[in-house]
């Protein structure tokens, strides 16, 4: 039987204010030191690209690999701005037996997500696969039906309620030719429980977001149409609905043409919109030439979410070639991700550090800029937070009126042995005890009066003496 997201397919919020104050860099230490030595060397982590263009950039994810591969765990952590738990949270996951919950994975994929700075998406809440046995076979009348999905909607959303900032509440509704697919939920409740499911998420989380997900919805056409008139429906009987989710399973070469005028027309409906579920999958073995494609239909996807003012972000599908459903399920199909097996970046991860802004600006400030500092500003350390082995540390750079900088670096020695671990809003590095901070791509500038925050997390024993630090 054909997979819904055939090989002959076209397929494919509020998340941007948010990123440029929630997501920023936070390029671990740790994970650089595990990451490929090219990605490292050529581009920036593709989360701080995507935060100074006001989007962030994420990807899929298991816990078992989370856990389990440092090579993985690195790259998820240190270029992805946004988790997507690939199948945490899908039904048969967290409910396997009927008021029986399992949260392990999902805990653990938000829990990774909050130690990294990352914002999550939460998939999916109301779909026809991947329900377990109890839910599919169950035989359950409408009534029964509508009350355990309301039950289901309301624990999982009331379980994450601040900790998921985009819920995937319904996925794949429809059919290629846009009537609306048979499934466990049409079948039963007919169409009204779209709304409802909306309403209910909101209910248990007032500020999550709440999305319609889909595949061959990425260009004009008859599903994208149906998508259209339901999301132009919901917002006139005014459900809760914030955004549209276009998957973009993507054949080598077959982004649709009209992807940016598709995104366009929805966002143009008030909601926000996002890519999904990306991937770009080709008959393997990859070439040069297949390779070079790719990265071209990567940057298109990336291009055409910027040029939308409200396309939040572009979400790979999963983090290599070796953790990709593709070949699984497109038999001969593969080498669709970013990172090839050996978790190396692919030229898509260059061509999508291209869209985003790489080369066109550092965030690095030249010698000269950082040798003369404005008068009067200062950098100034806290730590907010210690724990057994461990602190957050803070310094926020301040200049007084009529001092201002467009870019700034601090540095301290950390004389009792503490170390770096992890830094966000500003690229650090620790070489001995010496620790340099230089500002992200899009906080350089401090105005007159004004202050820009930084923060990092790091381990210590003994003692953790605040150091003397300089500015610039
Ligand atoms: O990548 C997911 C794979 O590990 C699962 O086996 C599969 C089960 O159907 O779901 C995959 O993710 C799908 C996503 O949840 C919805 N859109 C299509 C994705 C790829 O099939």
């Amino acid at each position: 039987m054909p997979h819904p997201l055939g090989p002959s397919t076209h397929r494919p919020t509020r998340f941007r204010r948010a990123v440029l104050a929630f997501t920023v860099c936070a390029a671990t230490l740790l994970g650089a030191a595990l990451l490929p030595s090219t990605a490292r060397a050529a581009d920036p982590p593709l989360r701080e690209l995507a935060a100074a263009k006001g989007i962030y950039l994420g990807n899929a994810v298991a816990g078992g690999a989370l856990g389990g591969n440092a090579a993985y765990a690195a790259l998820a952590g240190a270029q992805f701005g946004s988790l997507t738990p690939e199948n945490a949270m899908k039904w048969g996951s967290v409910e396997p037996t009927r008021g029986s919950y399992n949260w392990a994975e999902a805990d653990q994929i938000v829990a990774f997500a909050q130690a990294h700075g990352q914002q999550v998406r939460g998939h999916t809440l109301v779909w026809h696969s991947q329900n377990p046995g109890w839910l599919a076979n169950g035989g359950f009348g409408a009534a029964e039906l509508r009350g355990i999905l309301q039950q289901h909607i309301a624990t999982e959303v009331g379980r994450y309620q601040g900790r998921v900032r985009a819920w995937d509440v319904l996925n794949e509704l429809f059919d290629e030719d846009g009537s609306y697919r048979s499934s466990l939920w049409t079948d039963t409740l007919g169409t009204g429980f779209v709304a409802d499911a909306l309403t209910w998420a909101h209910q248990a989380d007032p500020a999550a977001e709440l999305y319609l997900n889909d595949y061959n919805v990425e260009g004009l056409g008859a599903k994208s149409d149906a998508l259209y008139a339901l999301v132009r429906s919901l917002k006139a009987q005014g459900a809760p609905i914030h955004g549209v989710g276009f998957q973009a399973h993507f054949v080598l070469g077959q982004v649709p043409a009209t992807l940016q005028a598709n995104l366009q027309r929805f966002a143009d409906l008030g909601v926000d919109v996002a890519v999904t579920e990306l991937d770009v999958r080709l008959q393997t073995p990859a070439t040069e030439a297949k390779l070079s494609q790719q990265a071209a239909d990567y940057g298109t996807v990336v291009k055409s979410c910027l040029a939308v003012s409200r396309c939040r972000g572009v979400t790979a599908w999963d983090i290599s070639d070796a953790d990709s459903w593709v070949p699984s399920v497109f038999p001969g199909y593969g080498a669709a991700t970013l990172y090839d097996a050996g978790y190396q970046p692919k030229p898509a991860h260059h061509a999508v550090a291209v869209a985003l802004g790489a080369g066109t600006h550092t965030s690095t400030p030249s010698p000269s800029a950082s040798s003369s500092p404005a008068p009067g500003c200062t950098a100034a350390y806290t730590v907010p937070n210690q724990w057994n082995t461990g602190f957050t540390g803070g310094v926020t750079v301040s200049c007084p009126p009529g001092s201002s900088l467009g870019s700034w670096r601090v540095g301290w020695d950390f004389t009792a042995g503490q170390q770096l671990s992890q830094s966000w809003n500003a690229t650090c590095t620790q070489t001995g005890t010496r620790v340099t901070c230089a500002n992200a791509a899009w906080n350089g500038g401090v105005t007159a009066g004004g202050s820009v925050a930084f923060g990092f997390n790091g381990t210590w024993s003994g003692s953790n003496p605040v150091p003397v630090v300089a500015l610039n």
